[in-house]
């Protein structure tokens, strides 16, 4: 066999490779129609095209593998982040983290481990969290991460049910001219890279025909700083995210936040693909909150409802059925998640509820029968 064809084609590779491991600081530019167009700086060097992890091969022998580790370990390991207030941040002061997306960790630690308080969690940015399940480093990424069809296939992940029903938005200057999308036209906007808001941005503007230069930055310290320190016109990721941002820069109440969405983020957890058991752990998990909250039950009243009349509710605190050996753990997993970190609804209202800074309103995320779209799949 002739080996020059090969030898051309390896060096094309690593040629492609180079031009993309290069993105520091240096100015592509994307050609789109209608005579659009948007440049893109890369600030600093990122690990791929569009941040993404690359696709693996995932293996798990056991269907029982992550649950058997986390038991034995005694702690659950959850890729979190720490720069996000309200969904998952390292307090300085206490070295704790906090947050929603924090608070499922600490629920599903509640159910595996009858002790919520067993957890680590290891920070990562928009470009570090793939490769960092997808390594063994953690159990679970429950991080404001949207669920993709790329992620869910391609990356080698599954997800759980989707915690937070979110959008993308764009946060800009109350004293700019700036009073909807289309008045960026000419403008520049700060984003994170190895984000869906990321790959969004480009193909957005484009579809609205408005010229826009994005400057890219690698973490959400990074693109907050560059935006309050003038250097963009808006700055963009989901709206949850730019609601948690908002309180951390220099002025806030000068700030406002477009009400146009950009695209639907459906954020929750991921685990990876092939560990089934695992996943419909971290999955009813998720609904158990639901359910919870569908049947009146929170972390207040959870223990006044133990001996109750109500057959649902006393499968779903595990004093009848056997419900939770299918899922390998004990029969009151629920109980624990409910008396230990709470419902939807506690976990919701202690992180984000009108308690908080941020006081945002359920919208999408309450219960279908309060106008939302979280529905309880049933627990039987
Ligand atoms: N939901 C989007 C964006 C998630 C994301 O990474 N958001 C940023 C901006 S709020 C973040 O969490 N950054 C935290 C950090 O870099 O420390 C995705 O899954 O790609």
């Amino acid at each position: 066999m002739n080996k020059k064809p090969f030898m051309m084609i390896v060096s094309l590779l690593l040629l492609a490779l180079v031009l993309v491991a290069c993105g520091g600081g240096e100015t592509q530019t994307v050609e789109v129609t209608r005579e659009v167009q948007v440049e893109v700086t890369r600030i600093v060097e990122v690990a791929g095209e569009g941040g993404e992890a690359q696709p693996v091969a995932v293996t798990f022998a056991g269907g029982d593998e992550t649950l058997g580790l986390v038991q034995e370990r005694g702690t659950l390991k959850c890729g979190g982040n720490q720069n996000v207030p309200g969904f998952g941040y390292l307090d300085p002061d206490s070295g704790d983290f906090t947050g929603f997306d924090v608070d499922f960790c600490h629920a599903i630690a509640a159910a595996v481990l009858g002790d919520a308080e067993a957890i680590e969690v290891t920070p990562t940015t928009g470009e570090s969290r793939f490769p960092t399940l997808q390594s063994g480093e953690v159990d679970v990424l429950i991080r404001n991460t949207t669920w993709t069809f790329s992620r869910d296939t391609a990356l080698g992940f599954d997800f759980a049910p989707t915690t937070f029903f979110d959008g993308q938005g764009m946060m800009v200057r109350k004293a700019s001219a700036i009073g909807s999308l289309e008045d960026l036209e000419g403008g520049t906007v700060c984003v994170q890279s190895g984000t869906t808001t990321e790959k969004n941005l480009a193909q957005y503007f484009e579809g609205i025909g408005v010229s826009i230069e994005i400057l890219v930055y690698a973490d959400a310290v990074a693109t907050r700083e560059a935006y309050d320190s003038g250097a963009c016109d808006g700055f963009t990721t989901d709206k949850s995210g730019l609601v948690s941002q908002q309180i951390l820069l220099a002025d806030p109440e000068a700030h406002q936040i477009l009400v146009e969405d950009m695209s639907r983020e459906p954020l929750g957890p991921l685990t990876r693909h092939g560990d089934n058991n695992w996943n419909d752990i971290v999955s009813w998990v998720v609904y158990c909150t639901i359910n919870a909250e569908f049947l009146g039950v929170n972390q207040a009243n959870v223990d006044d409802m133990l001996g109750g009349d109500d057959p649902v509710i006393s499968d779903l605190l595990g004093e009848t059925g056997d419900l939770g050996q299918n899922l390998g753990l004990s029969n009151d997993w629920c109980y624990q998640v409910i008396s230990q970190v709470g419902n939807y609804g506690d976990i919701y209202d202690r992180n984000l509820g009108p308690d908080t800074p941020f006081n945002l309103p359920r919208g999408l995320n309450a219960l279908y029968t309060d106008g939302g779209i979280l529905y309880p799949i049933p627990y039987k």
